[in-house]
């Protein structure tokens, strides 16, 4: 099956199997959680789901749900969500995730934060025997000035020698090398940290990089999931953590 397939199987698999009539639902930010809206939308408009309200983790989530017709609501009038749905960028075995590399991390982690049960959807390729080295660790900035930007990007804790790069791209989810800095739905700027070995203590590192003064959030959901539905070429998986 094509990885777009394997995508598809998930998402909605999460939908069928963890969303019920009633419930307030987080929707997430990528190309594979797109496949969760987009069941939720199907789901109401066939009446197989029933009176379901959302919370989505990004403007371009909320623009699909909108157009989906998925009522949306928000933590003012709606503060705990039964089930939340999202991607990952890498998922270790304990189920701690890298995310933020569609640039939605820090509406993800409030949303999923209120969460009374938070679901990965993931394709295999996702899975990895330690975060790091798979891929980047975002990190949300304060965008104060260019002088505080280069202090951020110096104090962030290295790793073996790695450094924190500076997100370019004309919009935060779109990770090409355009001239202009990438900004996120808040208005932050997004860096990536390179971790060229694992990281062996996410808690810790996640305690450092958050002292930085001027980080807003980072990537490193630890101790979150409640479940992981990995889709590989030889069927799908459901990992209870
Ligand atoms: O930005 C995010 O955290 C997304 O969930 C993302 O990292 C996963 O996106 P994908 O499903 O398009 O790989």
């Amino acid at each position: 099956a094509s990885q777009d397939e394997l995508k598809k199987q998930v998402g909605y698999k999460a939908v069928d199997d963890y969303v019920r009539s009633g419930m307030v639902v987080g929707l997430g930010t990528g190309s594979t959680a797109f496949f969760a809206v987009e069941r939720v939308g199907q789901k109401l408009k066939s009446g197989e789901l029933q009176d379901v309200v959302a919370i989505p983790t990004s403007v371009r989530t909320k623009e699909q749900a909108e157009a989906l017709g998925i009522p949306l609501v928000t933590l003012d009038t709606h503060s705990r969500l039964d089930v939340a749905i999202d991607g990952a960028d890498s998922v270790d075995p304990d189920g701690n995730l890298v995310k933020g590399g569609g640039g939605a991390l820090f509406r993800e982690k409030i949303v999923e934060k209120a969460s009374d049960k938070f679901v990965v959807i993931v394709d295999q390729s996702k899975m990895c025997d330690a975060l790091g080295p798979h891929f980047m660790l975002p990190i949300e900035i304060l965008p104060f000035c260019h002088e505080h930007t280069m202090r951020c990007l110096e104090a962030l804790p290295s790793m073996n020698g790695a450094k924190a790069v500076l997100r370019m791209g004309s919009s935060a989810n779109n990770k090409c090398d355009g001239d202009e800095i990438a900004v996120s739905d808040n208005g932050c700027y997004l860096v990536d940290m390179k971790c060229t070995s694992p990281i062996t203590d996410a808690v810790r590192l996640a305690d450092d990089i958050i002292k930085v003064v001027g980080v807003v959030e980072h990537g490193l959901f630890c101790g979150m999931t409640d479940h992981v539905i990995i889709a590989g070429t030889d069927g799908i998986e459901v990992k209870d953590v």
